[in-house]
């Protein structure tokens, strides 16, 4: 690997702590994730960008000499973020917004603008940090939930950069995901990388569906087409550093010298032990209550086993952390109240969090490792309490809703909101026979060290590389980013113009419905300045009905309108004139009760009839299904229009049904036939009849495809609002 690797995530795996005597002193963590990407950074050559966790308000020499030694030495470059960015980001947008939404805790969000003008903030320092640090070559890989405006943001700034994305939390249902304020910014944000990755294929799924619901996106399994390019999508979960949690179990003294007390300590009971941060995603109180029926005294199990709880505090600033921490309390309270004898304490609980060397002789020591979270993107205490059971000796109870499960099939899976289940699965973990433990365990074992972290960040890399080299390739053929220079430049050179233009999804958004979409002043000044050029002839092609043409552009002239695709036409100075005529008079009635029939199938969508053409409308209804449907109306009005001078085509949520020779490339040619050898020929549009226009075009021509998917056009660009603004250039250009 030549190129150089750049990881981007909130937090570095260095962190800055001020002593009570006011030092600056670095603590070093050793999650997962800085395992995964240390050594993949050394070979590299790489740098890790992040958050200091700090404000940078006491800004003193010691300090900034801390920083200057990680970026030395640890390659670490520090970002500060002002106090309220960061708490707005951090403490607001990231964490009570997004986060209870992705983990299914609609009832939790708590939403301000503040928040989200924070995280946006947030995520530009970010992307200046980035930017400053970039050399060309280095492939960009942005971590997580906090970064998910980074893509675009970066991708803007460096065009041509290799930018990766990794969500390590689940990406919620279509159901749920539209629920959050600001959900088409947060998708547009990821558009800029060239590989989105998830931990599941499941929330591949939930997030191309979300894509098509709240952006109409259309993706494939495997990638989303996006203006000119294609953005890959991959199901990568990510695993554990296993040696991280073997060795110490195989030659640490003081992991050892753990293990034997506790195990002297526990002879005789079974020992269920849970790992969690002290979020309300983990379920806790679930546990501490299935745990509770577990020692009715009909289960025969009190003082025959102990539930070691240990609970690492996070986000304690937010109240309903605080919550948490008070309702977990009291639960242990109660049930140690109601249960505990003086020689048994049934459940122990540590709220703090531990070193490696107790959490690896706990994992050793435990028959049961119950891991209950009520929604979790993966879930590495499962693998890492997999990875100390090398023996066979143990029992992994999991939650389903764990990203862990789809990979952990041999664990005893559970439902975590259904207590009395939970309850019952736990007690059949402790009365396993020896030889099923012992295979299913194997089998986990077997599965957690192949796909570990290194694997899962080398196939993340491998991905990415090949996404960004296909981006590359594409690049170099067709399409390019609209040049705006280059087209005035050629503009200004030219005698005679010809630019023929679609209205809806090129000038204007594509409207819910038909009677919507008239043209806001800034499109009628803009038309109106092109139009009245003596070296242009300018056309505007739309699917609208001639009344409708008339009402909004009647008053520009000089200016060609082509209602309904093309089917009828209106010179500069004169009157409506039909294409093609006389058209069968009974086509409508034929084609009309299918459309009606596909109107009773799906909710939402209504059939608008024009002069020329019958148009199914389903922008309203719901998108896969509608989708669905709208493929197999057009197969079986395909069937019936074979021998007709008709077609059925799908557009944007449409499928239309229209005469062949209502379309762009007649309406073209008819405008040049007019405009005689025209030394700039000029071309926008957003949809698939745009497309057969593009590929009749001489190549010499400037054509524009507007927004995503792929084209044949020479440019890209990519929104209704660049189009105007180089059409504004035009139309102001000498
Ligand atoms: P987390 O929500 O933090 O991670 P998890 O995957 O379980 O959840 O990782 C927690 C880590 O913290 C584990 O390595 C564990 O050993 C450690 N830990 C927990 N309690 C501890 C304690 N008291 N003392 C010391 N260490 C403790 C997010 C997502 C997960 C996803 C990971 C990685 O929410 O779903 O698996 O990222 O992608």
């Amino acid at each position: 690997m030549g190129t150089r690797l750049v990881v981007v995530s909130t937090r570095l795996p260095l962190t800055l702590q001020k002593t009570e005597a006011g030092r600056w002193v670095t603590e070093k963590s050793s999650g997962g994730l800085a395992s995964a990407m240390n050594p993949l950074l050394r070979k590299t050559g790489g740098i890790w960008i992040g958050w200091s966790g700090d404000t940078g308000e006491d800004d003193t020499e010691e300090r900034r000499a801390v920083l200057q030694d990680w970026a030395r030495k640890e390659h670490s470059f520090a970002i500060d973020l002002p106090a309220d960015v960061a708490s707005g980001f951090y403490e607001g947008y990231a964490n009570q917004t997004l986060w209870p939404v992705f983990h299914y805790f609609v009832s939790h969000l708590r939403f301000d603008a503040k928040g989200w003008e924070a995280y946006v903030q947030a995520n530009r320092i970010f992307c200046g940090a980035v930017v400053e640090q970039y050399q060309p070559g280095d492939m960009i890989w942005v971590h997580d939930y906090q970064l998910l405006l980074l893509p675009q943001m970066l991708r803007e700034a460096l065009p041509d950069a290799t930018i990766g994305f990794f969500l390590h939390i689940p990406f919620p249902s279509s159901e749920v995901f539209p629920v959050l304020p600001r959900r088409e910014e947060l998708l547009r944000g990821l558009m800029g990388a060239d590989l989105l990755a998830f931990q599941t294929y499941g929330h591949l799924q939930q997030f191309r569906s979300s894509l098509l619901r709240v952006l109409g996106i259309e993706s494939r399994v495997a990638e989303i087409p996006v203006g000119g390019r294609a953005i890959r999508l991959e199901a990568l979960p990510i695993g554990i550093a296993p040696e991280e949690y073997t060795e110490p179990l195989a030659r640490d003294q003081t992991t050892a010298r753990y293990y034997s007390e506790w195990a002297a300590r526990y002879t005789g009971r079974k020992v269920l032990l849970a790992v969690d941060r002290l979020d309300y995603t983990k379920g806790v109180p679930e546990r501490l209550r299935a745990y509770a029926r577990l020692l009715r005294p009909e289960t025969g199990l009190k003082e025959k086993v102990v539930l070691i709880q240990i609970a690492v505090p996070t986000r304690e600033r937010i109240d309903t952390y605080q919550d948490l921490r008070s309702e977990v309390n009291q639960l242990v309270g109660e049930i140690n109240g109601q249960f505990a004898t003086p020689d048994w304490t049934p459940v122990v609980y540590i709220n703090r969090s531990i070193e490696r060397e107790e959490l690896v002789a706990l994992y050793k020591l435990a028959d049961i490792c119950w891991v209950g979270p009520l929604r979790d993107g993966m879930n590495l205490v499962s693998k890492e309490y997999v990875a100390c059971k090398g023996d066979g000796e143990g029992v992994l109870v999991l939650s389903e809703f764990a990203g862990a499960a789809a990979e952990m099939g041999e664990a005893l899976l559970i439902n975590p909101f259904d207590e009395e289940q939970t309850a019952a699965v736990v007690a059949r973990a402790l009365t396993m026979d020896d030889q099923e433990r012992r295979d299913r365990m194997r089998a986990l074992h077997g599965r957690v060290t192949r796909n570990n972290v290194f694997r899962w960040g080398n196939r993340f890399l491998v991905a990415l590389e090949e996404a960004a080299s296909a981006r590359a390739r594409y690049a170099d053929t067709r399409p390019r980013r609209l040049r705006m220079e280059e087209i005035q430049e050629a503009y200004v050179r030219a005698n005679r113009r010809l630019l023929i233009l679609d209205y809806e999804g090129t000038l204007v958004p594509v409207a819910d419905l038909p009677q919507e979409a008239a043209p806001p002043a800034v499109v009628l000044r803009i038309l109106a300045a092109l139009a009245s050029n003596p070296k242009n002839s300018v056309a505007l092609v739309s699917g609208r009905r001639d009344s409708d043409m008339d009402r909004w552009f009647g008053n520009i002239e000089g200016l060609w309108l082509f209602a309904e695709h093309g089917a009828e036409l209106k010179r500069p100075g004169s009157s409506w004139e039909a294409l093609r005529s006389p058209i069968p008079a009974d086509w409508k009635s034929s084609v009309m009760p299918i459309l009606e029939h596909f109107v009773d199938r799906t909710p939402g969508s209504f059939v608008e009839e024009r002069k020329y053409s019958l148009v199914w409308h389903h922008r309203l209804s719901e998108p896969e299904f509608a989708a669905w449907l709208a493929n197999e109306l057009v197969s079986m009005l395909e069937a019936m229009l074979a021998e007709t001078d008709f077609r059925a085509v799908r557009g944007p949520n449409i499928v239309e049904v229209k005469p062949v020779w209502a379309n762009k490339v007649e309406a073209f040619q008819l405008v040049q036939a007019a405009q005689a050898q025209a030394d700039f020929l000029f071309a926008a549009g957003d949809d698939r009849t745009d497309e057969d226009l593009f590929e009749r075009m001489p190549d010499s021509a400037w054509t524009v495809h507007v927004g995503p998917g792929s084209t044949r056009a020479a440019f890209v660009a990519p929104d209704i609002g660049s189009v105007r603004r180089l059409l504004a250039l035009l139309a102001n250009a000498a």
